[in-house]
């Protein structure tokens, strides 16, 4: 499975639900797949989506909030594992994007194929984690993480081919922020 077909298969599972998705290619492809008012792209600030996600989470917790994250940024804020396991919001789904590099930058090795991110977001404490591998299992996952209460976490393996030809997003960091926040304000 591909990043993108990874996040192709992840849009079929929202309805109207924030997500939050991790910058570089995670926020371009996912942007080129399905553009949505709910789609809060992180630009250039790495390690926080998964931050800002456990924020819209617990501001809105009748809503089901979700995280598209990528190894690399995981790695980066490992605290933030931490710091959802202890706020316990049941309505987040934590995907992340695994591909074991950076391939936003060039496709550096991250750490992610020795230390198993599914594993350290259990230690941490959420009580439903998994790794995937396929896209059937992708599937199955989300059907069980998209309606359980969570904090849920997905390791969602891939290989790292996201096309570096297709559009950037193209709006600005303020009509992200705006629209986002027309959809979602309580
Ligand atoms: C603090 C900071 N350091 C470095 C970067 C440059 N950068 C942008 S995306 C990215 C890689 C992110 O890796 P990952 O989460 O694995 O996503 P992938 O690119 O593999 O989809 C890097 C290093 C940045 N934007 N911010
Ligand atoms: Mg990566």
């Amino acid at each position: 499975m591909t990043g993108t077909e990874a996040l192709e298969i992840i849009a079929t599972f929202l309805k109207d639900e924030p997500v939050v998705l991790a910058n570089g290619f995670i926020s371009r492809e996912f942007f080129n797949v399905e553009d949505r008012k709910g789609n809060f792209y992180m630009i250039g600030s790495m390690g926080l989506a998964s931050s800002i996600g456990l924020g819209a989470a617990l501001a809105q917790p009748e809503r089901r909030t979700v995280i598209v994250d990528g190894d690399g940024n995981v790695l980066m804020s490992m605290g933030t594992l931490a710091m959802i396991a202890s706020a316990k919001p049941k309505n987040l789904v934590h995907l992340c994007i695994d591909n074991e590099v950076y391939e936003s930058t060039g496709k550096q090795r991250s750490l992610s194929n020795e230390i198993a991110l599914e594993k350290v977001a259990e230690a941490n404490g959420y009580p439903y984690s998994q790794r995937v591998d396929t896209s059937e299992e992708l599937k199955q996952e989300l059907g069980k993480v998209m309606s359980q209460e969570g904090p849920s976490f997905l390791l969602v393996k891939v290989t790292a081919s996201f096309d570096s030809a297709r559009g950037r997003v193209t709006h600005s960091p303020e009509e992200i922020r705006d629209r986002f926040m027309s959809v979602y304000r309580s």
